[in-house]
């Protein structure tokens, strides 16, 4: 495909200065939060899909998706079920940088992200293009782990981890909010840590 870019790579910190947020425990291990087995997804056959409310779809392999150019985020990760991992260095490609490659011809308000093995997860379209929201391919230097979403995963460092998807497969763009997986079954719709927004309030 002709996303031929030069490989320009930057780096984004974001740190609130080792503090969790409130009713977390800091853990320096990385435990494996998933539901279901994780999908062995061959990067011969990878396919990332963008679709929804754009011009026109895009789709894109391996080559194409880790020719975009990089970058680098420190980041915290949150996951509801009260565990902090602060110090995590992702590497990928922002997900700005994967916005840039579509464009819309109606307002655009949200995002549902897609997972193979049919995991989803909403958010809205602002805070996903701040600078610290990247698709990642590596953890601490290492190539992703199967278990933790290689080969590539969302990371989304101000929500709860259940929105930093894994094995994503694509990105619908949306004009109305729609719950993902785990916002149909009663957690919240936005999911920020430091505001405890961990159920949603039924309806
Ligand atoms: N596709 C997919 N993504 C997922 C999940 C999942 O079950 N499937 N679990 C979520 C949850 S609840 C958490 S806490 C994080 C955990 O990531 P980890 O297993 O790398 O720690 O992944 C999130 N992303
Ligand atoms: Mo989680």
């Amino acid at each position: 495909m002709l996303f031929k870019r030069l490989l320009g790579s930057s780096k984004v910190n974001q740190h609130s200065g080792n503090v969790a947020p409130p009713g977390q425990y800091v853990t320096e291990k990385f435990p494996v939060m998933s539901f279901g087995a994780a999908p062995k997804v061959d990067l011969a056959t990878w396919q990332f899909d963008i679709f929804g409310l754009v011009e026109s779809e895009v789709s894109l392999n391996w080559q194409d998706f880790t020719g975009l150019p990089k970058t680098i985020v420190d980041a915290e990760f949150h996951c509801v079920t009260q565990w902090s991992r602060l110090q995590n260095t992702w590497e990928g490609v922002a997900f700005s940088e994967v916005a840039k490659l579509v464009s819309f011809e109606n307002p655009v308000t949200h995002v549902m992200i897609h997972c193979y093995g049919g995991y989803s997860t909403n958010m809205d379209l602002e805070s996903l293009l701040e600078d610290d929201v990247l698709f990642a391919y590596n953890h601490d230097g290492q190539p992703l782990d199967q278990d933790h979403g290689g080969p590539l995963r969302l990371v989304v460092p101000k929500r709860y981890a259940w929105k930093s998807a894994k094995w994503v497969n694509g990105i619908e763009f949306m004009d109305v909010d729609k719950p993902g997986f785990w916002e149909l079954r009663g957690y919240h719709m936005k999911a920020d840590p430091w505001e405890e927004q961990r159920f949603g309030s039924p309806d």
